[in-house]
């Protein structure tokens, strides 16, 4: 039935030596030869090698051809009996025809601006040639290149060179979604590193001409990532060369393939004018996510795809950590946070729901979500918290040393931890096998100098799992006197039981407790608190995560309350005006503070609290919020507005991209005032474009900014990754009662180029994020929606599966609008011809 069982797996029975690759490039009919020498494992059997959409020209045993009763093709795939082949070891060799040109899958081999790309993870590979496209076969890969192309790239490094033709060859044994290919007119953008043992790597980002000069951060980026990956695991890179290249179409962000990575190029081209301080941050954090996947995910890959978070979860982890040491600091753990809640925790709640190693798949291209990555990099965290620092690299050293060069499962990765501590770790695997998101209560008592916290733990059932057993959580926790002090220093308590009580003695007064610092582990903490309570935390905790934690709470309540006719609560007015006032608090902290809750996360709070909510009074009510805080505090955020901005050069470093966001959190509140005035004189003096955009996006909010639309348009007309940002802007920010047309008439001028991901995402994915708009009662929304999927499916069933996650919420909603939304999911799931990816999505998110 088209399902694949975690249970099922079964080793290949053949060991590949070494694959021989030629490729004839052709936009329409490219050849492709490819040779493998084979050993069976364990006695002989039949033989079957992936393929799909693959033109089979001939095969051949041992250099002789293979009679066609030797062997099976399907739609799949291609068997050989075991009756036909030898005993040994043999040499298999086939020949397709494939044609690139075609591929709008953009999965495989295909073409971009008249560039040859690869993209083969997860299962890409077989739509290349006939070969067992799956993690766990690793070989070394001898690659042939024919074109006429200037720039032949592949994976290792470079053995041959000549006129029409390259050859490479790469030494370290890979799977076959780590092969990549490129062939086109490129230039290179070149710099070297010096590994810790003196090796020498050159480093190219090769991209179109006329983009070399928006390479230099991506670059630099690289450099600060190697030298990461040697200080804080040890870890060198083992090639001589490693090339970037940026390409125009692209599914996902970017991808880790061994020696030549390849990237969405809205992640590698950055300059002041065109790109802003959120996309320099991604930028470093996806170029160093990818490099530091050479040891977790290539060096040690993954078994099958049900262990996809073991290098996801992991990776992220060391790319949060980089950006974190390198950029950050604190606040690099608020943004994950946010980040965590809105995407991770919704995904949770719904009916989309799965663990990071899930059991079960359709289409293994659904499951790159928030909980594989970044959920997985929350359990890797609370590893490293269990352990301590030196506990975690021993177990990572140890995880290195036994597992290089191997596919490995969750339970290699747990067991090293347990070797490496000597703890048992069983019930903490829970975390990567079941879904859903914990709830922990919290009580306090405090008697003779005795206090005493108690928990309690549950997790709601999720699609699949009905009974949830406790577990093993660590709550980060410190406790501070009246006047501030820290009086217990934060300590690991962990939590193993559904309800668990934990004392601290010796107190002379009963403190105030600062619990899950840090976020120490990806649960909803409730607890019954007092907005002065709130208020306290938010100008007194020594932890900086929960002093913002402390004021979002506060926000949030806020919010919840208003969206039910309260008005805003004065602890919470006055709790923003002292920290706007500190200036101990660095402008990215204040910024970070000053952001409401977006409208999806207000939503989700009041559905928590069997409240259906109602996205016209959320928006109402959050900018009703941004109006009362202008007002109250409006000679505070005209002095952070004017304090904070940046004279001179632009730099995309932490501290003056800190002063901006503070910069433009102020302008927000600010602008429901003055309608809109300073986000227009911003707007005309701005030289770089996170001021642009940011102005930009206040101006829409309000339903004003035709005139700077337009001058945006006519300058950037030109430059597509700078007009997805005018796209996201007015998708995301039009008010709802215009969202859809606006949207609408975006998508049916001539020039939305809606088959490039990068632009269909821009706006379909801005008007997802637009809560109200897409929301709508009329089901206008959603029906729009419906249309745009349903028309990318049969060309890129993988982007359009992903998008349908707008969807994931819609049983949130008032019956009305749940009718609305059902309608349209049916609609697509009744499209005729719908991919296996979206109709698995769909079915899940009717379920
Ligand atoms: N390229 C994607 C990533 O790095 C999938 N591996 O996460
Ligand atoms: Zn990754």
């Amino acid at each position: 039935d088209g399902v694949t069982l975690l249970s099922d797996y079964k080793p290949y029975p053949y060991e590949i030596e070494k694959i021989s690759l030629v490729f004839q490039l052709a936009p329409e009919a490219t050849k492709v030869r490819a040779t493998l020498a084979m050993t069976p494992r364990d006695g002989v059997a039949d033989l079957h090698l992936d393929g799909e959409d693959l033109k089979l020209l001939g095969v051949a045993l041992n250099g002789a051809p293979l009679a066609a009763e030797a062997y099976t093709l399907t739609t799949t795939g291609l068997t050989i009996a075991a009756s036909a082949l030898p005993e040994g070891a043999f040499e298999l060799q086939t020949e397709v025809e494939i044609a690139p040109a075609k591929n709008t899958a953009l999965e495989g081999l295909y073409m971009s601006n008249g560039m040859y790309c690869t993209q083969c993870e997860a299962e890409g590979f077989r739509k290349i040639t006939f070969y067992p496209d799956r993690p766990d076969v690793m070989t070394r890969f001898h690659v042939r290149i024919e074109s006429d192309l200037p720039v032949l790239l592949s994976n290792g490094n470079p053995v041959g060179q000549g006129a029409g033709f390259a050859e490479w060859d790469d030494p370290w044994p890979k799977p076959a979604y780590l092969f990549a290919l490129v062939a086109g007119d490129l230039r290179a953008t070149s710099g070297s590193f010096t590994t810790a043992s003196g090796r020498k790597v050159d480093l190219n980002i090769w991209v179109r001409p006329g983009d070399e000069d928006r390479c230099d951060f991506a670059l630099a980026s690289l450099q600060r990532s190697m030298k990461w990956d040697e200080e804080a695991y040890g870890r060198e890179y083992d090639l001589d060369l490693f090339n970037i290249v940026a390409v125009d179409d692209f599914n996902m962000g970017a991808m880790e393939n061994k020696g030549l990575n390849i990237f969405n190029s809205k992640l590698v081209l950055a300059s002041p004018e065109t790109a802003t301080d959120t996309d320099y941050e991604r930028i470093e954090a996806v170029i160093a996510h990818e490099y530091f996947h050479n040891w977790t995910g290539n060096r040690i890959t993954c078994r099958d795809w049900f262990q996809l978070c073991l290098k996801e979860g992991l990776t992220v982890y060391r790319d949060q950590s980089f950006t974190r040491d390198v950029r950050l600091g604190a606040l690099k753990r608020i943004d994950d946070v946010a980040m965590l809640r809105a995407r991770q925790f919704r995904e949770d709640a719904g009916p989309l729901a799965h663990p990071p190693r899930p059991s079960s798949y359709r289409e293994i291209n659904n499951f790159y979500t928030a909980t594989v990555y970044e959920k997985g990099a929350e359990v890797v965290g609370m590893l490293a918290t269990l352990l301590g620092a030196e506990g975690y690299r021993k177990a990572l050293d140890l995880y290195f040393e036994r597992h290089d060069g191997q596919a490995c499962t969750i339970e290699d990765w747990i067991k090293v931890f347990e070797d490496a501590s000597g703890r048992d770790l069983g019930q903490f695997k829970l975390w990567y096998t079941q879904a859903g998101t914990p709830h922990l209560s919290v009580s306090e008592q405090f008697e003779n100098g005795t206090y005493t916290l108690t928990f309690e733990q549950v997790t709601a059932p999720t699609p699949g799992e009905p009974e949830k057993p406790p577990r093993h959580i660590p709550t980060a926790v410190g406790l501070l006197g009246q006047n501030g002090d820290e009086v217990v220093p934060t300590q690991v308590l962990e939590m193993t039981k559904g309800r668990q009580s934990f004392t601290f003695t010796g107190l002379a007064a009963k403190p105030v407790p600062s619990i899950l610092r840090g976020f120490s582990a990806p649960v909803v903490l409730e607890r019954d608190t007092t907005p002065a309570e709130q208020a306290f935390l938010l100008a007194h905790d020594t932890d900086p995560f929960n002093r913002w934690e402390a004021g979002r709470n506060l926000a949030r309540d806020t919010l919840m309350a208003m969206a039910q006719g309260a008005t805003p609560a004065p602890d919470y007015l006055e709790a923003v005006g002292q920290m706007l006032a500190d200036d101990a608090a660095t402008p990215g902290f204040r910024a970070a503070c000053l952001r409401l809750p977006g409208e999806d996360e207000i939503a989700a709070a009041l559905a928590k609290k069997d409240v259906v909510p109602d996205p016209d009074a959320i928006r109402a009510a959050r900018r009703g919020l941004m109006a009362t805080l202008a007002q109250r505090h409006e000679a505070a955020l005209v002095g952070a507005y004017e304090g904070s901005a940046v004279p001179g050069p632009y730099s995309p470093d932490a501290a003056p991209a800190g002063k901006r966001a503070l910069r433009l959190a102020a302008l927000a509140l600010l602008s429901t005032l003055d309608q809109g005035r300073r986000a227009s004189a911003l707007y005309a003096e701005a030289t770089n474009m996170t001021e642009s955009i940011g102005a930009l996006g206040l101006l829409v909010a309000q339903g004003a900014g035709q005139a700077e639309l337009t001058a945006f348009a006519a300058r950037w007309g030109a430059d597509p990754l700078v007009m997805d940002k005018w796209r996201s802007v007015q998708a995301m920010l039009s008010p709802p009662e215009t969202a859809v047309e606006v949207v609408t008439a975006i998508a049916e001028s001539g020039a939305f180029e809606w088959k490039n991901p990068n632009r269909f995402r821009s706006l379909l994915g801005g008007f997802a994020a637009n809560h109200a708009g897409f929301h709508r009662a009329d089901g206008a929304g959603y029906a729009l929606f419906a249309d745009w999927l349903i028309k990318l499916d049969p060309l890129n069933p993988q982007t359009a599966a992903r998008m349908s996650t707008a969807f994931e919420t819609w049983r949130r909603y008032d019956a009305t609008r749940q009718t609305h939304a059902k309608a349209a999911l049916e609609r697509i799931a009744g499209t005729q011809g719908l991919s296996r990816d979206l109709s698995e999505m769909v079915g899940r998110l009717l379920g």
